[in-house]
């Protein structure tokens, strides 16, 4: 397998809307980032994935951007980003911006000429249709609820918005389009950025005549037509051969739909597509967001089983449990009330040590847990209104719409960062924008430092033992004691030098076996204090993880 800077990294994603203030307007901004870099860099990593700062109306928290080239006022200028890089980069640290090239804003000038006229030369920048029996062209529905076509009265045609009316979908058929993009990229590139990020990249190549949704004359598509399309691959190539030549830069596609054969294509060494993508397996077990189910572990570690089996010869994982878009870890996979600390570091310890580049989301380090709101006036996003209004509408109770969205809003994981037990977590001087977390008293940075057991020394520690450890890198992995139903259990194996992973996922003692052949163990980390109890007896204490060295006979 071939070493890669970006393989030996550890990211650490901001979403600078709650990050830091430095004005007092309650929003998180550029300047606030920069103040904060030294945290992160004590953290040890060494890759900032900065979600969107570009000129937005902000329908999607900067996911409809009307100008690729500018920052949001509420976020700083484009000196602020300069700033920002330069700083990063006396540190040693590496930036990825966002790039969001699926959809626009409706607010950007290519859509306002395009919905101007038919004829409009920007008119075919977007995917323009008539319609059927007074309907859109096809069955489609956008992640955000309802019909994804929205009629134009204007021109009399519909168009196609995957995710909100106000972010209309480009047409990457259009050569000019693709083009308008590698220019985008190229400029981010020259002001020194590092990499990206690259939101919803699978759904930029649609399955031509946009079948609905199901029709079974295209197998090869798997019946859901707006992603993975015949010509993402050739899309992602020519990005490639466009952008990229010449630079040594990291990239990271978001695909949901995503499978793990799909993936060694993405992600496959000699394919000149992507390093990596973000999966959606993990995240789709525990059922849809406004009915969420409870969590089977033997589900969840077939399916990393089955990601790590999937790309450990030609490809790479990405590795994470929370972003922006997903509950607080903490409170979907461990156990936030009764056992906060010892889970948090029990899903640190996982995110560290399975094969594939960790991605920590901002606040994760200190065990941040979900916002815990009761009424829809405390949410701010726009799936989460979404949802609400729709499922109202359908006659669900409101009751459990408001504790479905406790579980699974996006704003779960939107709540400022929590940094001193002071007025606002010590993230403005202002009102937040998005309600702090009450916990913040608990759990911040400045009551974490000085506590040696806390979450966020854990973190500290983890991490580098991750960059500093090849066998955690590049070590093949290999599961053990595959059918207990409480622990996940593996060993990482690199020249010879054998890493055993030992996690409790359940609120109770557990018994585990152990690799057949051992003839050694050496402790390296876990998060209770090391006894003889756990190694004589096998057993694990609620959410106990072991990390150790191990020889075999
Ligand atoms: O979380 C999701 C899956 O249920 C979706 O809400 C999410 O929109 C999807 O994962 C795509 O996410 C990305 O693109 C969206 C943006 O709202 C998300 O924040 C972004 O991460 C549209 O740009
Ligand atoms: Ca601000």
């Amino acid at each position: 397998m071939k070493r890669k800077w970006w393989k030996e990294s550890v990211v650490y994603q901001v979403y600078p809307q709650s990050f830091m203030d430095s004005n007092g307007d309650g929003f998180g901004d550029l300047r606030g980032l920069i103040e904060k870099l030294d945290y992160i860099k004590e953290l040890d990593a060494n890759v900032i994935w900065l979600c969107p700062v570009y000129l937005s109306p902000k329908a999607d928290n900067g996911y409809d951007i009307c100008g690729y080239r500018d920052i949001s006022p509420e976020y700083g200028t484009l000196d602020d980003m300069r700033l920002l890089i330069e700083e990063m980069h006396k540190r040693n640290m590496k930036l990825l911006m966002d790039l969001v090239v699926n959809h626009t804003s409706d607010e950007h000038p290519w859509f306002i000429q395009s919905r101007s006229s038919r004829t409009n030369p920007y008119r075919d920048y977007y995917i323009w249709r008539d319609g059927k029996n007074g309907a859109g062209p096809n069955n489609w529905t956008s992640f955000f609820g309802g019909d994804a076509w929205a009629w134009d009265e204007h021109t009399n045609q519909y168009y196609l918005h995957l995710f909100s009316e106000k972010q209309p979908d480009l047409n990457w058929e259009n050569p000019a389009v693709r083009q308008e993009v590698y220019d985008i990229m190229k400029f981010w590139l020259d002001l020194g950025v590092d990499g990206f990020r690259m939101d919803v990249i699978n759904l930029i190549s649609k399955v031509p005549g946009l079948p609905s949704d199901g029709d079974p004359a295209h197998p090869a598509f798997g019946g859901r037509y707006f992603m993975n399309g015949p010509r993402i691959h050739e899309y992602l190539q020519e990005m490639n051969r466009a952008v990229f030549s010449g630079r040594n830069v990291m990239t990271v596609g978001e695909m949901p739909g995503v499978t793990v054969e799909l993936a060694k294509l993405y992600t496959g060494e000699d394919r000149g597509e992507l390093n990596m993508v973000f999966q959606f397996d993990l995240m789709e077990l525990d059922g849809p967001k406004i009915s969420p189910t409870p969590l089977n572990l033997q589900a969840f570690k077939d399916t990393v089983v089955k990601w790590q089996f999937g790309l450990s010869e030609n490809g790479w994982n990405s590795i994470y449990l929370g972003n922006h878009d997903q509950p607080r870890q903490v409170s979907r996979f461990g156990n936030d009330r009764d056992y906060h600390d010892e889970s948090a570091k029990m899903l640190c310890t996982l995110n560290m040590t399975l094969q594939g580049t960790p991605f920590v989301y901002y606040g994760e380090e200190l065990g941040m847990t979900n916002a815990g709101f009761t009424t829809i006036g405390q949410y701010r996003d726009i799936e989460t209104l979404n949802l609400y209004r729709d499922a109202l509408a359908n006659g669900k109770n409101e009751q459990e719409i408001l504790d479905a969205l406790a579980k699974r809003s996006r704003d779960n994981a939107r709540t400022p960062m929590q940094w001193a037990p002071v007025l606002n977590a010590g993230f403005t001087s202002g009102k937040p924008w998005l309600s702090v977390n009450p916990n913040y008293t608990k759990y911040n940075v400045e009551t974490e430092q000085n506590d040696p057991d806390s979450v966020l020394q854990y973190y500290k520690k983890m991490i580098r033992l991750r960059r500093s450890i090849p066998t955690l890198i590049y070590g093949k992995f290999v599961p053990v004691d595959c059918q207990n139903p409480y622990i996940f259990s593996y060993l990482r194996e690199l020249d010879g030098c054998i890493i055993w992973v030992l996690l409790n996922f359940s609120e109770s003692q557990q018994a585990y076996k152990s690799p057949e052949n051992i003839s050694n163990t050496f402790y390296i980390y876990g998060n209770y204090q090391a006894t003889p109890t756990a190694k004589i007896e096998n057993l694990l204490r609620p959410y106990e993880s072991i990390v150790q060295y191990v020889s075999l006979t």
